[in-house]
C-alpha cells in the first residue's frame, strides 16, 4: 500500500495551548508532513476521552493558507502587510544586527525579550530567558495571567496546589467559581457531571453573566464583576452564625479565627446582597448548602481574579472551605492550580545559572508605558530600542492598547517577532520569522490544571522553512555572542536533561509512558500535613507585604490592601459618566487571541459583539444588532450589541480576544483595559472597566 491510502496512524501528543486542561492528545499523521483529527486520550485519567472542538480541528490551524512559511523583511510602513520573502541567513543576521545596534548604543538593558505563552511547552516558550540571562537583556516579568490569582490564592495557602481534581468526580458539591469551565478548560465539566451522575452532586456555578457553564448549573450564581470576596464573606458569616463552622479544624490548622470570626460579624447576607446583586434568600441557601456539604469542592478559575480587588477575592473564596473544615474530606477543598506541585528544575531550558539579579525586570502587562519610554515602568534604565518576540501578540491581548500601538510605531524601535501567522504584532515588525506547531517539534508540558507531565513529540516535518523556538534562540545566540550549554542542546537532550535534574526518570521513559502522573498524596495535597506557611498553617489574615510569588517588589496599592478577606472597593465602581461595568471575558471559539484566524472559529463566533442587559439596552434606545460605542477615559471601542438578560443591570460583557480590525474603526478590546497593576504582585484587571454604552 502507498502512504495515501493507509489507514492514518494514531500518535499521542499534549495540548500545547496556554489551557489549564493541558489534554493528552491523539492525533491521526495521516503522512510525513499532515496531521488529521485530533482526539483526546482515553487513558489520560484527567483528559479521558474529552478535548475541545477547537483543537479536534487542529488541522485548520496547521494547514492555514496564511501560514507563514518563510522569513520576511518588512518593506512598507510599520502595521502593514507590506513584506518581502527574505532567506533565513539574512533574517537571522538582521535580528543579530538588530540587537547588537541597541546593546552598543544604550547598553545591554536596551533589548527587551518579550514571550508569553502561545505554545505552553517549557523549552519552547521559556528558552527564550536563556538567551536573555546570557546577555543580561532586559529581564521579562511576567505578570498577565496569574499573578493576581496565585497570589491571592498562596496567601492563605502557602503553596500552589490543592484537592486533586479528579476528586470533583467523587464529590457531593462542585462550585464551579470564576471559570467558564464549558469553553476555557472542558475537563472540569467532565469530571463534575460525573459526580452528578453518579452521586447526585450538586453543580453551583458563580460567574458575572449566564455562560454556558452557568447553563449546566444546578444553582447558578450571578453576581456583579469585583464582588465575589463580599459573597465569600457572607457565606463564612453564615457558617459561623448558623455554627456549621468548623471550630475543631480551625483551631488546628488556620491562625487569627477568633478575630475573623469577630470581623465577619457585620457581612451579613443583607450586606453582600447590596454589593453583588444576588437575593438574601440565595445566598443564605448556597450557604446553608456549602455548611451541610462536608465533601464541598470549590474549582476556582482565573476570571474572578482579574479584577483590581482580585488577589483578595481569590483568598477570600479560598478561605471558604478553611472555615467550613472541607479541606479534610475526600471530594471537599479546593483546587486552582497545580503548577506548584512539579518543582521542574528549568536550569539549562533559562540558562537559570546564568541570571543576574541586577539585571532589570520589565512588566509584561505594562509594555504600553515601557515602549512609550515612562521612567518609571523603565526602572530608571534605558529606553527598550530592540525587541524579540516570540509566543505571543501583545498588538492584542495586551491592556492599555493604545499606548502600546504607540510604542511598537516608534521608528527607533527594532522589532523581530517569531509566529506562525502574520499577527498584528507581527504586521509591527522589521523582521517576521515562521514558527513551527506543537506537531513539528519536541517539547515537555505540565498541566496547570491536573497533575502530569506529558510528552509532545515531533510528529511531522515543519512545512516550508519553518523553524521551532529553539532553533531560532540558538541560531540569534550564535551571532550576538550568547554563550550556554543550553544552545548546543537537542530539545530532546533539554527534555532529558530537565526531567533527571527534576528526578522524573528520562526522555525514554517518558516516550514510552506519554504522561506521568505526579499527584501529591491526598494528606498533602489537603493540607492535611499541614499548610505550606511555615508554622503549617492556613493564614486568614495574609501578609500581603510579602509577595507570595517572585515579583520586582509590591504591585498596586498593596498598603491599602484589607487584613482579613473582604470586599475591597478598590474596583472601577460605576459613576454618572460611565455606569456601566464591562467584563472581557473568553470566547469560546478562541484561544485569546489564537485560533481567531481559523475559519470555523471565526464563523462561530461572528464579529465582536457586546452583551446588555434588555432593560439597559432600552433606556438607551439600543436594538439587537446596533452598533455600540463602548467608552472609558482610555479610549473607545466599536460592538455589536446583543440583548441578553442573562446578566445584572449595569454590566455588560465582551467575547473577546478578535483582532483590533475585526471592529469598526480599528480599535480592539484592550483599548478599553487599564495597565495599572493589581496589588499586591502585578498583573491586568481585564474584567474591571468602567464604561459608558452609546448608540451610534
Ligand atoms: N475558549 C477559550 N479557552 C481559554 C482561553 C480563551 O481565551 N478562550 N484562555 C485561556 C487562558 S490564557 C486562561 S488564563 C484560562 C482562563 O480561564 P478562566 O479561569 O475561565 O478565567 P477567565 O477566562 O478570566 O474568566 C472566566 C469567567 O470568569 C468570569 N468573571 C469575570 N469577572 C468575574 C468576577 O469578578 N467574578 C466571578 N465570579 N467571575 C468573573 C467571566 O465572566 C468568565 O465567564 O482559559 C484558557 N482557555
Ligand atoms: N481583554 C482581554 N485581554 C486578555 C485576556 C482577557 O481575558 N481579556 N486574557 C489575558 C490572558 S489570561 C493571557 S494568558 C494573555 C495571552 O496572550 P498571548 O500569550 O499573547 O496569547 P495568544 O493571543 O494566544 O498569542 C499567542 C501567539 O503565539 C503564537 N504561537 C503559538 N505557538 C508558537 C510557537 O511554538 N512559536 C512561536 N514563535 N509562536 C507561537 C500564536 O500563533 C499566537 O499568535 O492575554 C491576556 N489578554
Ligand atoms: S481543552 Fe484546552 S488543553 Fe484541551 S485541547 Fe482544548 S485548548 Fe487544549
Ligand atoms: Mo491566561
Amino acid at each position: 500500500m502507498n502512504q495515501h491510502v493507509s489507514a492514518p496512524v494514531i500518535r499521542a501528543s499534549a495540548c500545547p495551548h496556554d489551557c489549564p486542561s493541558t489534554c493528552a492528545l491523539e492525533v491521526e499523521v495521516l503522512d510525513r508532513k499532515r496531521i488529521g483529527r485530533v482526539r483526546g486520550a482515553k487513558d489520560n485519567s484527567y483528559t479521558a476521552g474529552v478535548i475541545c472542538a477547537k483543537v479536534a480541528r487542529y488541522a485548520e490551524r496547521t494547514d492555514h493558507p496564511e501560514r507563514l512559511m518563510h522569513p520576511l523583511r518588512r518593506v512598507g510602513p510599520k502595521g502593514s502587510t507590506q513584506f518581502e520573502r527574505i532567506s533565513w541567513d539574512e533574517a537571522l543576521d538582521r535580528v543579530a544586527e538588530g540587537l547588537l545596534k541597541a546593546e552598543q548604543a544604550h547598553g545591554a538593558e536596551s533589548v527587551w525579550p518579550y514571550y508569553y505563552a502561545g505554545t505552553m511547552g517549557l523549552v519552547m516558550r521559556d528558552g527564550i530567558n536563556r538567551l536573555t540571562h546570557a546577555k543580561k537583556y532586559s529581564r521579562f516579568f511576567s505578570s498577565i495571567c496569574v499573578n493576581p490569582a496565585w497570589s491571592g490564592y498562596i496567601a492563605g495557602t502557602g503553596r500552589l496546589g490543592g484537592t486533586d481534581p479528579r476528586e470533583m468526580g467523587v464529590s457531593d458539591l462542585v462550585i464551579i467559581w470564576g471559570t467558564n469551565a464549558v469553553a476555557t478548560q472542558v475537563n472540569v465539566m467532565t469530571h463534575a457531571v460525573k459526580a452528578r451522575k453518579e452521586r447526585g452532586a450538586k453543580i453551583a456555578v458563580v460567574d458575572v453573566y449566564r455562560t454556558p457553564t452557568m447553563e449546566q448549573a444546578d444553582i447558578p450564581l450571578l453576581i456583579r464583576p469585583g464582588t465575589d470576596g463580599a459573597l465569600a464573606c457572607a457565606i463564612m458569616h453564615v457558617l459561623f452564625r448558623d455554627n456549621r463552622a468548623d471550630r475543631a479544624y480551625l483551631a488546628r490548622y488556620a491562625n487569627d479565627a477568633a478575630e475573623f470570626e469577630a470581623h465577619l460579624a457585620t457581612r451579613t447576607p443583607e450586606w453582600a446582597s447590596a454589593i453583588t446583586g444576588l437575593p438574601v434568600a440565595e445566598i443564605e441557601a448556597f450557604a446553608k448548602l456549602v455548611g451541610e456539604t462536608p465533601r464541598s469542592f470549590f474549582r476556582i478559575g482565573y476570571g474572578l481574579s482579574r479584577s483590581r480587588n482580585g488577589a483578595v477575592n481569590m483568598h477570600a473564596v479560598t478561605s471558604i472551605p478553611v472555615v467550613s473544615g472541607a479541606w479534610q474530606h475526600e471530594g471537599g477543598g479546593a483546587f486552582h492550580s497545580n503548577s506548584g506541585i512539579y518543582r521542574t528544575r528549568k536550569t539549562m531550558i533559562e540558562g537559570l545559572d546564568v541570571l543576574d539579579a541586577k539585571v532589570r525586570q520589565l512588566d509584561q502587562s505594562r509594555i504600553g508605558a515601557i515602549l512609550t519610554g515612562d521612567p518609571e515602568v523603565l526602572s530608571g534604565g534605558p529606553p527598550v530600542t530592540a525587541m524579540l518576540i516570540q509566543n505571543t501578540n501583545p498588538m492584542s491581548v495586551a491592556p492599555d492598547q493604545e499606548r502600546v500601538k504607540q510604542g511598537f510605531a516608534r521608528d527607533d524601535l527594532f522589532v523581530a517577532v517569531h509566529e506562525q501567522f502574520l499577527t498584528e504584532t507581527a504586521r509591527q515588525a522589521d523582521i517576521v520569522l515562521p514558527a513551527t506547531m506543537f506537531t513539528e517539534h519536541d517539547d515537555l508540558y505540565q498541566g496547570g490544571g491536573h497533575q502530569h507531565l506529558l510528552l509532545g513529540p515531533k510528529l511531522v516535518d515543519p512545512p516550508g522553512e519553518c523553524r521551532s523556538n529553539h532553533e531560532v534562540i540558538a541560531e540569534i545566540a550564535r551571532r550576538v555572542g550568547a554563550e550556554h550549554p543550553g544552545f548546543s542542546m537537542s530539545p530532546r537532550e533539554l527534555i532529558d536533561w530537565t526531567l533527571n535534574a527534576s528526578q522524573r526518570g528520562t526522555l525514554e521513559h517518558l516516550e514510552a509512558e506519554r504522561f506521568i502522573d505526579i499527584q501529591p498524596e491526598f494528606e498533602s495535597a489537603h493540607f492535611l500535613s499541614g499548610f505550606g506557611h511555615k508554622d503549617g498553617r492556613y493564614r486568614l489574615k495574609p501578609d500581603w507585604t510579602r509577595p507570595p510569588i517572585p515579583a520586582p517588589g509590591l504591585f498596586g496599592p498593596w498598603e491599602q490592601m484589607p487584613e482579613f478577606p473582604d470586599h475591597w472597593a478598590v474596583i472601577e465602581a460605576p459613576t454618572a459618566e460611565h455606569p456601566f461595568r464591562l467584563v472581557t471575558a473568553p470566547a469560546r471559539n478562541f484561544l485569546n487571541s489564537t485560533f481567531n484566524e481559523t475559519p470555523t472559529s471565526v464563523k462561530r463566533e461572528g464579529g465582536p459583539t457586546l452583551l446588555i442587559h434588555p432593560e439597559d439596552a432600552a433606556a438607551r434606545s439600543i436594538a439587537e444588532g446596533d452598533t455600540v460605542e463602548v467608552r472609558n477615559t482610555r479610549g473607545t471601542v466599536a460592538l455589536t450589541a446583543k440583548l441578553f438578560d442573562g446578566l445584572r443591570r449595569g454590566v455588560v460583557v465582551a467575547e473577546q480576544i478578535h483582532p483590533n480590525f475585526a471592529h469598526a474603526g480599528g480599535r480592539g478590546i484592550n483599548t478599553l483595559t487599564g495597565a495599572d497593576p493589581v496589588a499586591p504582585a502585578g498583573g491586568a484587571a481585564f474584567h474591571d472597566n468602567r464604561v459608558d454604552v452609546v448608540k451610534v
